[in-house]
């Protein structure tokens, strides 16, 4: 059964009556790209069989099937819509004509004219249409004299082509350098137009509303703000100049093609098939190497000189989404019921100036396999990352009209402000790789993060308790401080056959223990061992008596225990003591064959 439905939404388009500035210069070499008669389409795509046809019938995947019902976006030719008709497959086109959508946009700005668009003054109405990477920077300036000593410009480096990228920082005057902070960037897909004006109206209003809106000086009182807004300039200038569908960066690649795309060139993950492309040509290729692009070592050394940067907020467009971690696999992140929070704070606050819908999951779950993607890079080296998905849901994707820029700057600096309090709340001792395997007779080291907003963690507190085998409360080690935030745990020497069990704590001022706020429910991270072969030590988890060999007794042991309601007698760790859980041990216990290592 095939069903195909045309979707024209027309957008109102107001003509503002303004002398026509001149549109940028297109370098005389190439020629602009056009779209004429070009569709999107949004494809039914359930099964993979389904995509990859999708795929072949179109020009390019704009997404690959995305959280609401299994859809994707294609660009689709003219010659390509009889094959994609004849296919089978249920589709709506979006957008009927591209061209026609980018001369209107087109048409829009330059109807503004240059005295408006120039606008030097750090003043709103910037924002009432889309800008060049020349007006982006010269707003950057004008920021920075209209608010010394709240907003400055740093240099993170240059493109491929040599553009300079640029982050804005706010601070709330005299801040510490190393004060926790947010780093937000954008337009690291060229043709998201959208999201580079979206963080420039954030960084616009917490300038502003520094001393005037409450919330915006509770944010700016324990965090200062990094904001990125043209992550790849080389890419942005050539939407303006010649192809205003182009993502990658500029980067002419070995065979003639063009083009890096910088959100599957960051390391961790980097060079997996599954949610990248080996093909220069492809609109997902990854590059030669991770970080093989000057943009996105521009971004990993401007992050890695600030430890003190906690959430990496990567924007993107469009299909309105929050998506954390993982990216490139599918399971489940250390921190999972951390972001199930933080995300559903992010996603309320989106949701909250205009009522629309935004969805948050995992990258991996909610959309697709991405690989090499910043916010995977940011949640390794413990921060916590994310990458969102602005306006709209496909009526005009990432030619959202320009009367929406506004709406997306509040929805987003909502959205952040939700997040910093949220931030606010949580002192939090956590390691990123706390349940990692290590080598059994051998210490191991880790990176313990303590983040601390409200300056109330005692600062010697933060400590490792170990415990081999299940019983007691562990021993306690002070941890080793190594950066603002961040300091050293030492894992003891544990023998195979023995089970190794760490947590960390610290103390707040008010005399409050704080932990991880997502150990497993009994408290302790249960860390595997393996022989230096890397082979995985056995261990039994049954071993109730502790002593590496399971016997009867063990049992009998357990079923008094777990008749005294002893908490270290609940077997499941969920945290309830019940019938079942005895039976579970029972079961386990007689069906295990374990020789402890
Ligand atoms: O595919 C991408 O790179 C992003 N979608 S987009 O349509 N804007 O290209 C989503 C990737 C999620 N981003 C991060 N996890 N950083
Ligand atoms: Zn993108």
């Amino acid at each position: 059964m095939r069903t195909t439905l045309a979707l024209m939404v027309i957008t109102g388009i107001a003509g503002v009556p303004c002398a026509a500035g001149p549109p940028p210069a297109r370098l005389p070499f190439e020629q602009p790209v056009r779209h004429d008669g070009q569709r999107v389409v949004r494809v039914r795509v359930e099964t993979p069989a389904e995509r990859e046809l999708a795929e072949a019938l179109s020009a390019e995947a704009w997404d690959c099937g995305g959280p609401r019902g299994g859809w994707g976006r294609y660009r689709v030719l003219p010659e390509g819509m009889d094959a994609l008709e004849a296919s089978g497959l249920e589709f709506v086109v979006e957008i009927a004509d591209l061209q026609a959508r980018a001369d209107a946009e087109r048409a829009e700005i330059d109807a503004l004219g240059l005295g408006e668009r120039a606008l030097g003054a750090a003043d709103l109405a910037w924002f009432n249409a889309y800008k060049t990477y020349a007006e982006y920077s010269a707003y950057t300036d004008a920021l920075v004299s209209s608010h010394p000593g709240v907003v400055s410009r740093l240099a993170l480096g240059n493109s491929l082509q040599g553009n300079p990228i640029w982050a804005l920082r706010i601070a709330s005057p005299g801040s510490a350098t190393d004060k926790p902070a947010v780093f937000l960037f954008a337009l690291q897909h060229a043709r998201e137009w959208v999201t580079g004006m979206a963080v420039m109206y954030l960084a616009q209003r917490l300038a502003e509303g520094l001393e005037s809106d409450e919330r915006i000086g509770a944010a700016l009182a324990t965090h200062q703000f990094y904001i990125v807004p043209v992550m790849n300039p080389d890419g942005y200038l050539y939407t303006w100049s010649n192809n205003r569908f182009w993502r990658k960066n500029r980067r002419p690649n070995a065979g003639g093609t063009v083009g890096v795309d910088l959100n599957r060139n960051w390391s961790e993950g980097w060079g997996l098939d599954s949610g990248s492309s080996a093909s220069p040509g492809s609109a997902t290729y990854r590059g030669t190497a991770a970080f093989s692009e000057p943009e996105t070592r521009a971004l990993r050394d401007f992050v890695s000189a600030r430890p003190w940067i906690r959430a990496q907020v990567d924007v993107h467009s469009y299909t309105q989404l929050i998506l954390s971690p993982w990216g490139y696999t599918g399971a489940t992140i250390a921190h999972a019921p951390l972001y199930d929070n933080l995300n559903a704070t992010f996603e309320a606050g989106m949701e909250g100036p205009y009522g629309f819908d935004y969805l948050s999951g995992p990258t991996f779950t909610t959309i697709y396999p991405a690989s090499g993607v910043s916010a995977d890079w940011a949640a390794a080296r413990g921060m916590l990352g994310w990458g969102i998905e602005c306006r709209d849901l496909g009526q005009t994707g990432f030619e959202l009209p320009a009367a929406q820029i506004v709406p997306q700057g509040q929805e987003l600096l909502s959205g952040i402000l939700n997040l910093a309090e949220a931030l606010d709340d949580a002192l939090r001792v956590f390691a990123i790789d706390a349940a990692a395997a290590v080598t059994a007779g051998a210490a191991a080291t880790r990176t313990v993060f303590a983040y601390d907003s409200l300056s109330t963690l005692v600062a010697t507190s933060p400590r490792q308790m170990a415990r081999l085998g299940r019983l007691g409360e562990g021993e306690a080690t002070a941890l080793a401080p190594l950066a603002p935030n961040r300091y050293q745990a030492t894992y003891p020497a544990a023998p195979c056959g023995a089970t190794l069990y760490v947590r960390f704590e610290a103390d707040a001022a008010d005399g409050r223990t704080v932990r991880d706020p997502d150990v497993p429910a009994n408290g302790w991270y249960t860390v595997p061992l393996r022989r230096a072969d890397g082979t995985p030590c056995t261990v039994c988890p049954t071993d109730f008596g502790q002593d590496g060999i399971i016997d009867p007794d063990d049992l009998g042991d357990y079923i008094t225990l777990y008749f005294q309601a002893d908490a270290q007698t609940e077997y499941n760790h969920d945290g309830t003591l019940n019938p079942d859980d005895l039976g579970d041990y029972i079961t386990d216990y007689f069906s295990f064959a374990c020789t402890p290592g």
